[in-house]
């Protein structure tokens, strides 16, 4: 099963980042990517903790014949096309795709490193994954996608876009 999280927190021209997620679904799906299983939209609070607009994200789970570097490479073209500038670290964006698990690969370049290195530690990535990923467990840690979002910090707000709208 290969993963990728979708996330925005800033208008691009494709509208609302919520706009803009389903508009990268749909370029993803113009270049050998087919989208099995899709996640909620998901409203979450910046982490690290900061005055930043709240992001919207998702998880997706995907079939493809590319390699894990050529999908890499498709996801940050798609990025660049939706007008990605790249600053600082953590910095808001209009739009970030990463790849958070390649089947049971385990890869560690600078360039590509999976499964993703923070995912485990995050609810915007682990919250949504749960919705698309039966029985995931990680490669690595050896540990069931339930307990790594049960071991999540506490402080992490995450609440689908549809409660948040009641
Ligand atoms: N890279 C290595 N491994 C991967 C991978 N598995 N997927 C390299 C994607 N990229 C990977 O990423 C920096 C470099 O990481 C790339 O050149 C790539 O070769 P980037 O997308 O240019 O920069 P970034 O997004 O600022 O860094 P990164 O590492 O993606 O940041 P994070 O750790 O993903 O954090 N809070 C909430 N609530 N929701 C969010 O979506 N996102 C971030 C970004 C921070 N806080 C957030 C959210
Ligand atoms: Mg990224």
């Amino acid at each position: 099963m290969i993963f990728v999280a979708l996330g925005a927190n800033l208008p691009s021209q494709f509208g609302s980042p919520f706009e803009t997620l389903h508009a990268a679904k749909k370029a993803m799906q113009r270049r050998e990517i087919t989208i099995i299983a899709e996640s909620q939209t998901w409203l979450t609070a910046p982490v690290p903790v900061s005055d930043q607009p709240w992001y919207h994200n998702e998880v997706v789970r995907i079939e493809t014949a590319l390699s894990p570097y050529e999908l890499l490479e498709v996801l940050q073209e798609i990025e660049e096309e939706f007008g990605r500038v790249r600053t600082v670290r953590n910095a808001p964006r209009v739009l970030d795709l990463d790849l958070i698990a390649y089947d049971r690969e385990i890869l560690n370049k600078p360039a590509l490193i999976v499964p993703h290195p923070r995912m485990h530690k995050r609810a915007f990535v682990l919250l949504p994954m749960r919705e698309v990923a039966e029985n995931w467990e990680h490669p690595v840690m050896g540990v069931s996608l339930n307990d790594l979002i049960m071991n999540l910090p506490q402080d992490q707000q995450a609440v689908p876009m549809e409660e948040a709208a009641v």
